[in-house]
């Protein structure tokens, strides 16, 4: 088999192992997205220009830290001379390894490789016509590594830089050098991700079983959101207010504005941040928690790191993939006004994945292999 059929198979059976696959309630499992950049051939010639390139993805998470990207693009490639451009359609599937797939931001590396039609366009130097000088598909192998920022539990911007090595030394249509061209790119892309969520009818993180209106939808704005119930009364912070509900009324209770944690990792800390806002003088802010299954609560007291903000940890030892039950409360000295986000008898519900660590290490030798092969071949062609 050459080079080429082979990737070819691998695309196929990494495709079905992909549809095989099973995700894990609460997380992503599908994404679809675009992405746009700039990319430069690295060929044997000299004064090659960026030239724009677009492509579309669609990437499936058997676990969140791994996914398999499939992808499709075009561009066309210049020279400053001008003399002929190259027009690519690549078609690629990956391997991306996320490193923090929980957190806001997640650093990513990937692998892969695919075919590529190519098209070079040209004034024929024999016959001075204008016209195709050369067609042909190949393959290539490409690895890089990138930024991706999650602007909701949906949606997510990246950043990232693609190096990609063909296996044909054509595209630049000299057949000259020791080496196969390169194309190194620059891009940003959006992803749009389903979410698996069993139990929950109206997709607003609280499972139906504790959700008091589980067709309509909680709204997410730190103001009781552990009940599935969207409050009329905005969210103080998001108003620009401090004084918010506390006016006037002296027997009023202390209002928590806490973000509910919806994911977590196995064996790792979990940081809660509340806002605490109360007339009074504030007894205690803690967090009651316990993994699922299992009647006592815990407590853990959250302290004031800043005005009005309050933080404390859920340790990882009682985060495991049975899942986790926690809430906030707050007492004022009176012990007569307590505010909650989550309470015992309706906790909030957190997801648990199993740890990454096993990915992330695989993912980083991967990476340090893949990404340190294609630095040297770029640095040894800028010798
Ligand atoms: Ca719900
Ligand atoms: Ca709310
Ligand atoms: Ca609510």
């Amino acid at each position: 088999m050459t080079v080429k059929q082979t990737l070819y198979v691998a695309t196929v059976l990494l495709c079905l192992t992909a549809m095989t696959v099973t995700a894990i309630s609460g997380e992503r499992f599908l994404g679809i997205g675009l992405t746009t950049g700039l990319g430069r051939l690295e060929g044997d010639i000299s004064g090659s220009k960026l030239s724009p390139f677009f492509m579309g993805h669609l990437r499936f998470l058997p676990v969140p830290y791994f996914a398999l990207n499939g992808e499709l693009g075009f561009s066309s490639l210049t020279t400053s001379n001008s003399s002929f451009k190259t027009q690519i359609i690549p078609f690629e599937l990956s391997a991306i390894f996320n490193f923090l797939p929980h957190s806001k931001v997640n650093p990513y590396i990937f692998a892969g490789g695919g075919g590529v039609f190519w098209k070079a366009k040209g004034i024929d130097p024999l016959t001075g016509q204008k016209g195709t000088l050369e067609s042909n598909t190949d393959s290539f192998l490409k690895t890089g590594g990138g930024l991706e920022f999650f602007v909701s539990r949906s949606v997510a911007i990246n950043l990232g830089a693609t190096f990609r090595l063909s296996l044909t030394d054509n595209l630049d249509q000299l057949n000259q050098g020791d080496e196969n061209d390169q194309v190194l790119d620059v891009h940003a892309g959006v992803t749009f991700y389903f979410n698996k969520n069993r139990n929950d009818r109206d997709n607003d993180l609280i499972p139906d079983e504790l959700d008091l209106m589980p067709d309509i939808a909680e709204d997410h704005d730190g103001y009781l959101d552990h009940d599935g119930i969207p409050e009329k009364n905005p969210n103080p912070i998001a108003m620009g207010s401090m004084d918010w509900p506390i006016g006037n009324d002296s027997n009023a209770s202390p209002v928590v504005i806490h973000y509910i944690v919806q994911k977590a990792e196995s064996g790792r800390n979990i940081s809660i941040k509340s806002h605490v806002y109360s007339e009074k003088n504030l007894k205690v802010v803690a967090i009651l928690y316990r993994p699922m299954g299992e009647p006592k609560w815990n407590v853990v007291r959250m302290d004031e790191r800043d005005n009005h903000l309050f933080q404390g940890e859920i340790p990882g030892y009682a985060v495991t993939t049975e899942g986790l039950e926690y809430c906030v409360v707050a007492v004022d000295e009176t012990l007569s006004g307590i505010g909650y986000s989550g309470l015992p008898s309706k906790p909030i519900r957190v997801n648990i994945s199993p740890s990454g660590k096993a990915w992330r290490l695989i993912g980083a030798t991967f990476g340090a292999a893949t990404i340190g092969s294609a630095s040297y071949l770029v640095l040894r062609k800028q010798k």
